[in-house]
């Protein structure tokens, strides 16, 4: 196998962390001796090990001997003392001989300085193998670690003539079961997910990520003025999954009734149009080291964040039917840009197709 080869197994390697190691990045590594994978590891949960020892472990465990050997890994090794011990010094200990690197990490503490202190060892280093499809996986560490802001990904799925629901407002389903299952994907690597309390009102969704082995993110519910259904299924499931209700109702008799069912009531001011702010519910997740959000609607609640700056990237399923319905709502509420002219431009493209649906995604750009 070849390095490009080899730092595809890294990443998939990576990707068995998803959920569990954030605000962390995602990281695989393998170790390889002319060509063929003598060991493998990855960065499997927040504090645990990193994944160049995750792997240089495996190695020992079966007696390999890794002295010469060259390990590909999807991010650039660190070389500071985190919850981690530097990786840079463990794979110079080791006596690897080559390292092969996919990402640069941007975090100030390592940003370069790994690559450096490797080279410095005299170990030869191979930057940017793959670095688009490892960039691509650490999307939402890469924004988190560099602006301490949440990557917010606002998500929706339409129909081709943009309604998200018939005018007697029935939405199940719009897209077919591959793109449900690839929101499922999505689900397990983000943090938190964000709905409106309409939406639970009218669908009464889980909003867990229902994929073998898929990590749940936290529940967000915005909730102005404190109308979640006491039987909800956030609320009911409250003790599994943490669900918390932000609010500006100050009715504390209410309030109550939720933290009784284990949700956390969180108090935010009220933005221009009178709604939770969606602005202050990030931050304040951001504040804790919720690395990620992800918006599900509904429209009043896209509108609010789009309005607020705080989406990141767009994320919009597209299904070949058509609902028509004068009333028939779209992905995108509240009162809208004034003119063509004002509005919200998606950069960094991608379309694909998954199943019958066609995805569309781009990152918003505010300027
Ligand atoms: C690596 N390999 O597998 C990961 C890295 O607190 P710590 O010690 O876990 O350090 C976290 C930081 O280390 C994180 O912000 C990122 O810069 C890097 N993550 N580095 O060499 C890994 N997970
Ligand atoms: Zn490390």
């Amino acid at each position: 196998m070849d390095d490009r080869d080899l730092m595809s197994v890294a990443l998939r390697h990576a990707r068995l962390g998803a959920g569990k190691v954030n605000p962390n990045p995602m990281v695989g590594a393998v170790i390889a001796r002319d060509g063929a994978i003598i060991a493998t590891g990855h960065h499997d949960h927040f504090g645990g090990w990193h994944a160049e020892r995750a792997a240089l472990e495996a190695a020992k465990r079966d007696g390999v001997d890794v002295r010469g050997a060259t390990i590909y890994v999807t991010l650039e090794p660190c070389c500071h003392t985190g919850k981690q011990p530097p990786c840079t010094q463990a794979l110079i200990d080791a006596g690897i001989a080559r390292v092969v690197v996919g990402s640069p990490d941007p975090n100030p503490l390592v940003a370069g300085k790994g690559v450096r202190r490797l080279t410095d060892a005299g170990i030869e280093v191979t930057q940017g193998v793959l670095r688009e499809e490892c960039d691509a996986l650490n999307e939402i560490f890469l924004h988190y670690i560099t602006t301490r802001t949440p990557f917010v990904m606002l998500k929706y799925a339409m129909t081709l003539d943009g309604r998200i629901a018939t005018a007697s407002g029935l939405s199940r389903w719009i897209t077919d079961e591959a793109a449900r299952r690839r929101v499922h994907e999505d689900r397990g690597r983000f943090a938190s997910i964000m709905v409106g309390v309409g939406t639970v009102i009218a669908d009464d969704p889980q909003l867990t990520c229902r994929i073998d082995g898929g990590h749940d993110p936290i529940r967000v519910i915005c909730d102005t003025d404190l109308r979640t259904p006491r039987d909800a299924a956030v609320v009911a499931t409250a003790r599994e999954t943490p669900t918390i209700i932000a609010t500006c109702s100050t009715d504390e008799t209410r309030a109550r009734a939720y933290r009784d069912a284990g949700c956390e009531i969180l108090h935010v001011p009220a933005d221009a149009d009178g709604h939770a702010s969606v602005a202050a519910i990030v931050e304040t997740l951001g504040g804790r080291g919720v690395d990620s959000v992800m918006i599900e609607g509904g429209g009043e609640l896209a509108w609010s964040a789009l309005r607020d700056q705080v989406v990141t990237k767009v994320s919009a399923y597209v299904a070949p039917k058509l609902f028509g319905g004068r009333t028939a709502p779209g992905p995108v509420g509240g009162a809208g840009v004034g003119a063509p002219d004002d509005a919200f431009l998606l950069t960094r493209r991608t379309v694909a197709t998954v199943g019958d649906d066609i995805v569309i995604e781009g990152g918003v750009d505010y300027v």
